[in-house]
Parts: C-alpha cells; sequence; structure tokens
C-alpha cells in the first residue's frame, strides 16, 4: 500500500502566549539548558530558533505557490551579502517584534540586551555587499521570487581596532557561537573541479566535444538562510555555499598510507571559504580569489539547473523561466561555467547554449576605476580552469567576428574589445566577458551609467546600445528608518500615518507640514534624542564625550582617497587652528567611521592622521564644545543603524566622477540629515529630488574634474593663495598633532602639494564655503527643519523597492508573487 502523502505543515501561532511557549521550549529542547539557569545567550538562542520555526513555514509555503504557478525566478549572484544583525531583522520582517518583545520580558529577559548580543554577519566590504542585502530584502518584501547565492564565509569583514592611532585588524570569527539563522543542507552538495587538463574528441559529423579530466575536486555544501519579507508572508532563500573536502580526495593518501597528509590536504580544500577579501576597490589578483568566485559560481549554476530540470522545464525554456543576475564582475566566470554545463554536461550544441546564456544573464557594474576593474593572467586561468579558458576564446572569436563584420578593417577596434587584453601581458577581461554575455548591463546611478556608456564601455555601447540601461541604487526603508529610527517612524506615523512603509513615495504627503511649528519641533526633538543616543554609545567605545546640542557632521564608509576624508580632516584642522587663534567658528562634531583596506597603506594613513588630530583637539581646554572629531571604531551595519539617524550634516564628498552611486547618501537623507555633497554618483539625482534647498552642492564637476586633470593640476600656486589651507596642512606635515613623532606626516604634506590625485586642494575653497552655508542655515532652527523635513519627504524615489521593480520590469522580466492568506495553513 503506497504511503499517504504528506502534506500537511505545521502552523505555529504568532501571539504572545504562544512565541512564549515556543522559546521556553526551545531552551530546553534546542539550546539544553534548564530554564531556570538560561544565560542571556541561551534565550537568544531560543528565541532565534522559535522565529526560524515559523519562517521556514512560510518558506514551504511560498515555494509550493511559486511551483504551482510555474513562475519565472530571478538568482542574484554576489561574492558579498552585508546582512548585518538577523534577530531584530527577522522578528521585525515577521511582524512579531512586538509580541516577542512581550513574550520575552514575561520570561524575565529584556529583548534589547539580547538583540545586542547578535554579531554582525559582515559577509561583504560596504556599499556593493550592503546592496545586495537589501535587494533580497526588498524582493521578498515585494513577493518576488529572488533568491540570493553566495559564500558562506567562515571568516567576515575584520574586526578594526585603533592602537592608538593606527588600524589593526582582527579576525572576525562571527560563527564561534554557532548560528542559528542557517539551515545546513548536506544533501544539496556538488563537485566542483580545478586544475586538470582538457581532452578533445573529435567526431567526423558534428561538433567536437571536450572532457575536463584530472585535477582537484571540492564539494560545495549549501547553507540556507531564510528571508523574510515585511507585512508579507513570502520567505525568500539567501544559498551561501561552504568547501568540503570530498571523500575521494582524502583517500587517494589514505590508500598511501600517508595519514597526516590526507587530513592536511582536506583542510587546505576548505580555505576556499575561509575567508572575505577586505578589498572594496582594488581587484585581487590571488589564486585563492579566482578559486572563491569559481567556487560558488559552479555551484549556484549546478544548483539553478538542477531545480530548473527538476520542476520539469527543459532547457530551451531556462531564459523564460530564469533570470541571473552578476552583481559586478566578480562572478563573470558564470559566462564560460554557463556555457560548459550547457555543452559539455548536457551537451548542447554551442549555438543554442550561447543564445540561452546570454537571455538569461545581466550584468550591474559598481565602479568605473580602473584598478578595481577584475583581469586575470591568461596563464592563471589556463591552469586553474583550462576548460573555461577554452570557451573564454571560443566566446571572444565568434565576438570578434561579428566585430570585424560590423567595422571592417578595424583593428584598433578589435583591440580594444577584446575580452583578452594582449597589452598587459594577456590577461581576461572579466568585464568584457560580463558584457558579451550579458543582455542587460547597468550602472547604478544616472551619472555612472552614462560614464560607462562614454568611457569605459563607450565601444560597446555603440555596437549594443540597447544593451545598456541605468538602475539607480535605493536602500531598504524597513532597516534604514523603521528600525534604526524607531522615533521618527512613530512621529511619521502620528502625521501620515504608515502607508509610506510600503510605498516610500507616499514620504511626500509630509511636504505640506514641513513648516508646521509642531512638526518642527518634533522632528527637532527625535534628532535630538537620537543625537543622545549616538553619544552614549560614542562615550563607551572611545570615551569622549558630545553635546548633542551642536552639529552632528557625519562622514561614514570605506576610506579611500577618492571619498576624500581628508577634505573633512583638512576643514576640521582649519576650524581647529581658527578657534585656538580666538576666532569664533560655528560649533560642530565631526564623526569618521570607516575601515581601510589593509593593505592600502595610504588608506591606512588617513586613519592614523585623523585620530592623532582627534586625540589632540578632543583634549584641548581651549575648544571645549566647539569642536569634537571623533572616529567610530570598527563601523558596521549594527552601529550604521545608530549613527545615521542622528547625523544632522551628511558627508558625500568625492571627487566628481568616481564614486559611482553611494548608498550612504541616501540612508542619511532619509533620516533627515542634509547632504554637503558634490556632483557625483547619485548626489544629482538627490539634489533633483530634494531641491536645491535642501542640500549644499560645491566643487567641480566630473567633465571639470576631467579638464582641470588635462590644465596639469597645480596645487602648490592655490595653496599659495589660501593662507588657511596652507596653515592647515603646514600643521599636519610639521608634526603639530604627532608630539612623539614629528616626522610621520611629512609624506602625506608632500602628497597634497604636490600629487593631490583626487583634488582635496582644488575643492578645498568651495567646500568650506558649503559647510558655512550649512552652518548659516542650522543656526536657524526653523528654516533648518523645515528644510530637513522636506529632505526625507522626497527621499522616496531611494526606496530599495523602486530599484527592484525597476530590475523586475526592464532587466528580469518577472512579477510579484505575493503569497496568499488563503494558502498559508491558516498562519498569520
Ligand atoms: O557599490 C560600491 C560603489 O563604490 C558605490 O558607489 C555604490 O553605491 C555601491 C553599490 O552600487 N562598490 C563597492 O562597494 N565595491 C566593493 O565593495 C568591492 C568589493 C570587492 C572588490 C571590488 C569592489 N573586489
Amino acid at each position: 500500500m503506497a504511503a499517504p502523502e504528506v502534506t500537511h505543515l505545521p502552523n505555529l501561532p504568532n501571539d504572545v502566549e504562544g512565541l512564549r511557549q515556543s522559546i521556553r521550549d526551545a531552551v530546553v529542547r534546542v539550546v539544553g539548558e534548564d530554564p531556570r539557569q538560561a544565560t542571556e545567550r541561551d534565550w537568544m538562542e531560543a528565541l532565534a530558533f522559535a522565529i526560524r520555526e515559523r519562517m521556514v513555514e512560510r518558506r514551504l509555503l511560498t515555494r509550493r505557490q511559486f511551483a504551482d504557478e510555474d513562475v519565472k525566478r530571478v538568482y542574484y549572484l554576489s561574492m558579498e551579502y552585508l546582512i548585518g544583525r538577523m534577530l531584530e531583522a527577522n522578528l521585525r520582517n515577521m511582524g512579531i517584534l512586538e509580541p516577542a518583545r512581550q513574550a520575552m520580558a514575561d520570561l524575565g529577559v529584556n529583548l534589547d540586551t539580547i538583540l545586542d548580543l547578535e554579531d554582525d554577519a559582515a559577509l561583504g566590504n560596504g556599499g556593493l555587499g550592503r546592496l545586495a542585502a537589501c535587494i533580497l530584502e526588498s524582493l521578498a518584501t515585494q513577493g518576488y521570487p529572488g533568491y540570493g547565492y553566495g559564500i558562506r564565509y567562515e571568516f567576515g569583514m575584520f574586526r578594526q581596532e585603533f592602537e592608538p592611532y593606527h588600524q589593526v585588524e582582527h579576525p572576525d570569527n562571527w560563527l564561534r557561537y554557532g548560528n542559528p539563522w542557517e539551515f545546513p543542507r548536506s544533501d544539496r552538495k556538488y563537485p566542483i573541479h580545478f586544475y586538470g587538463h582538457v581532452v578533445e574528441h573529435h567526431h567526423p559529423r558534428g561538433e567536437t566535444r571536450y572532457t575536463w579530466e584530472n585535477g582537484e575536486e571540492v564539494l560545495a555544501m549549501a547553507y540556507d538562510y531564510p528571508t523574510a519579507g515585511y507585512g508579507r508572508r513570502n520567505v525568500n532563500n539567501l544559498r551561501l555555499w561552504a568547501a568540503k573536502a570530498t571523500r575521494d580526495f582524502d583517500l587517494r593518501y589514505f590508500n598511501e598510507g600517508d595519514y597526516i597528509r590526507a587530513v592536511a590536504d582536506k583542510a587546505e580544500s576548505e580555505t576556499i571559504s575561509m575567508v572575505l577579501y577586505p578589498n572594496d576597490a582594488t581587484a585581487i589578483g590571488k589564486e585563492l580569489r579566482l578559486k572563491q568566485e569559481y567556487f560558488f559560481v559552479s555551484a549556484s549554476l549546478q544548483d539553478i539547473l538542477d531545480r530548473h530540470l527538476a520542476l520539469g522545464y527543459n532547457l530551451d525554456a531556462l531564459p523564460d523561466k530564469v533570470a541571473i543576475q552578476l552583481n559586478d564582475t566578480h562572478p563573470a566566470i558564470a559566462v564560460a561555467e554557463l556555457m560548459r554545463l550547457l555543452v559539455d554536461c548536457h551537451e548542447l550544441s554551442w549555438d543554442r547554449a550561447w543564445d540561452l546564456a546570454r537571455r538569461t544573464f545581466a550584468y550591474t557594474n559598481h565602479t568605473l576605476m580602473p584598478e578595481a576593474l577584475e583581469t586575470w593572467p591568461v596563464e592563471l586561468m589556463e591552469r586553474v580552469l583550462p576548460r573555461h579558458m577554452g570557451i573564454i576564446y571560443q566566446i571572444n572569436h565568434d565576438f570578434l567576428e561579428q566585430v570585424r563584420h560590423r567595422y571592417p578593417g578595424d583593428n584598433d577596434r578589435l583591440a580594444r574589445l577584446s575580452i583578452i587584453d594582449e597589452q598587459n601581458g594577456r590577461r581576461v577581461r572579466m568585464a568584457h566577458l560580463a558584457v558579451v554575455g550579458s543582455h542587460r548591463v547597468n550602472g547604478v546611478a544616472a551619472l555612472h551609467t552614462q560614464l560607462l556608456q562614454e568611457t569605459l564601455f563607450e565601444d560597446f555601447y555603440n555596437l549594443w546600445p540597447e544593451r545598456f540601461v541605468n538602475v539607480t541604487n535605493g536602500v531598504t526603508p524597513r532597516l534604514w528608518m523603521i528600525q534604526a529610527n524607531p522615533a521618527l517612524t512613530e512621529l511619521l506615523g502620528q502625521r501620515i500615518g504608515n502607508d509610506w512603509q510600503y510605498d516610500l513615495d507616499r514620504l511626500r504627503a509630509l511636504e505640506p507640514y514641513a513648516h508646521d511649528a509642531d512638526l518642527q519641533k518634533a522632528f527637532l526633538d527625535v534628532k535630538r534624542a537620537n543625537k543622545v543616543r549616538l553619544a552614549n554609545l560614542v562615550r563607551e567605545r572611545t570615551g569622549v564625550e558630545l553635546n548633542p546640542d551642536v552639529m552632528f557632521d557625519v562622514q561614514i564608509k570605506r576610506i579611500h582617497e577618492y571619498k576624500r576624508q581628508l577634505l573633512k580632516l583638512l576643514h576640521v584642522v582649519d576650524l581647529y587652528r581658527r578657534i585656538r587663534a580666538g576666532e569664533d567658528v560655528a560649533p560642530r562634531v565631526v564623526l569618521f567611521g570607516g575601515k581601510a583596506a589593509p593593505g592600502y597603506a595610504r588608506a591606512k594613513g588617513i586613519i592614523q592622521v585623523i585620530n592623532e588630530v582627534a586625540d589632540i583637539v578632543n583634549h584641548d581646554p581651549a575648544v571645549g564644545d566647539r569642536l569634537k572629531c571623533v572616529f567610530f571604531p570598527n563601523y558596521e551595519v549594527s552601529s550604521a543603524s545608530i549613527i545615521i539617524p542622528a547625523a544632522d550634516v551628511s558627508e558625500q564628498i568625492s571627487t566628481a566622477g568616481f564614486e559611482a552611486s553611494g548608498t550612504g547618501n541616501m540612508k542619511l537623507a532619509l533620516n533627515g540629515a542634509l547632504t554637503i555633497g558634490t556632483l557625483d554618483g547619485a548626489n544629482i539625482e538627490i539634489r533633483d529630488a530634494v531641491g536645491e534647498e535642501s542640500i549644499f552642492i560645491f566643487g567641480m564637476t566630473a567633465d571639470e574634474v576631467v579638464e582641470h586633470r588635462r590644465n596639469g593640476p597645480n596645487p602648490e600656486a592655490i595653496l599659495a593663495q589660501q593662507p588657511n589651507l596652507a596653515a592647515a596642512v603646514e600643521m599636519i606635515e610639521s608634526g603639530f598633532f604627532t608630539c612623539d613623532d614629528p616626522g610621520t606626516h611629512g609624506d602625506l604634506g608632500r602628497y597634497l602639494r604636490h600629487e593631490d590625485p583626487f583634488f582635496v586642494i582644488a575643492d578645498y575653497a568651495a567646500y568650506t564655503e558649503a559647510c558655512e552655508r550649512a552652518d548659516t542655515l542650522y543656526a536657524d532652527r526653523t528654516a533648518w527643519a523645515e528644510a530637513a523635513i522636506l529632505n526625507v519627504a522626497r527621499m522616496g524615489y531611494f526606496s530599495i523597492d523602486r530599484t527592484v521593480r525597476d530590475y523586475a520590469n526592464q532587466i528580469w522580466d518577472i512579477i510579484p508573487e505575493p503569497v496568499a492568506p488563503s494558502r498559508t495553513n491558516g498562519a498569520a
């Protein structure tokens, strides 16, 4: 007799009583502790398990519905997901934050204390990784069938400490207590092949076939992280891959009796997913990095094809049922890997496979900077991925044929377009592979996309203009407003209701009240309370005391020359000198936060000099509350959510033409900070949205930067005409801030005087003038409040939900599939 089909899904209650029951049970059954003796961490784990049971129910319902409805799915391939803490986010998106708070209180535990115990999941460097996390959250919130794929790094972004001024990196052992949010899938393992060689099999009629033989194999094992939508039942999935040694691999040496070698090799093959490379703006030319890229791409594509076939579709339907988004070029080897899987493993013809691959992939570019563009030496690629090198040659051959046909005799153009760069010792240009293998290529802000078309991808744009689209970045209001800024969320709710939580454009309903005195007062009170909250955290972390009644001026982002932390620092030094000289300057707190890539000496020097200046300024009794300077240590997602709501001013001062978009600019403006910014990245669109009155724009435009460079910049001549700036540079280079070792910053002085590659000196006068405009407005509390309220009201466009809809409509061709209440087995 056939076993009865098991279709029942549990249906756990989401009220206080039901949650309390689940949490108490989990302490015993999952954590294995007596509730009488459970520690705070035990309660945290128990709470997490109670939530994850509820998430998995909805995950299964979501999956059933997607299967029943034959939906098209999007897969987001990203080396990085900068997620932050998961407990509060999951409680909030599951709609059980308040019942859980009460349930915990009934059990004698304070929820806020518990939330603070969790480590950030920092599987990313900065904007690119955070964007990936926001996109997944929005896909679930809007009900899109969208899945993330990435790497389960054992060690995420390093923890930053200052000893005492310079950055020291400590490993981020985020999994040390285990991780209640992940579902290990020991049944989902794929073999990943490296090295070896390719054997050709000639067939008298038909195409030559290839097999990839020998070499090494490692397994990719899946770990699933359910991703809940806000205010919906949809729960999607993020699948992260961890490297595991194969059994066979061990056996080879076991048989030879070399036990120690076998175990050592096992450990070595598992290093593939060990650590995130902490570089945010340079290509990493390391073999291990290439192996990481291929490892997660191959596992993801094998998994995607498995699912596609298991759902009963044939491979010709791939582009109708599957869209794959490449988050930068890090997963671009996917173009060659999909060809290998289709041609070598599924025996499709080359031309059919190519048509399917190109219609399936799309590629997002996040940078124009040459040093960040990935290229791999042909020799390395040939050794690590010999079959892929052959496939890339074939793709390039077919592509260049097309170009020859279109531009006969234009050899320069061929060399410029080729996937192989023949100039620099033969390298594979991953961006070219991504463009050739995709049906859409997008930049992340209007200016960035325009510059892509005019510079980096000019030749490709001329060839295929229809392939290029813009999708301006956005941020999730769930984390960056509802969670980070409960006080403003509450105020908005009282004034305009809560519709904006689902449709951020509705913040516009606030506009008519911008000059309402009651609202202005309430708004300023919220900001002050958030500043007190930050001041407490800063005291705890640094010992520095901040006055919440002065302007909080914030620059938080990775440390990079082009982002120009030095421009802000020169301003601090200038103000400090003028205060000491008895001048009356507008008071401010300047707060920096951000990490430097461990190998980026100039960025680390910038951190050091900021810390040194801060130490002198903060301890000078002549200064008092008129100037404080703080470098907030170990800036990460969880600290960002305290800093951002407390900012009065947002520093977005990159050299124009260098910041692809920025997303911190959006988070800060959404929380009511006014931007001091250049016409770079999404700042331009922010200005267009909020209006000139709510933003302080300054400095050279991208065109002027190019022009300035062409004319031969002359920082010394500028310094000669600006005594305040010259004095600030002198103070730094003379060792004023480095009493122990006055020689330390001579190099920085020379750099500013003679190189100044990002035009800090050239933009300084315009910058300080913009800061003064901000000071003047800040002094008029009514005018400031009005501008800041309008700023919030007009930020709706920068919701990640709009971004995701743009991708869905212009690139993926997918539609939302909200999980219907009637199908939820009765679950609320
Ligand atoms: O991506 C950033 C850009 O710099 C921002 O302007 C943009 O807003 C953001 C999202 O589109 N890029 C970025 O964060 N890059 C990296 O983190 C990165 C990581 C690894 C790597 C190169 C760059 N090898």
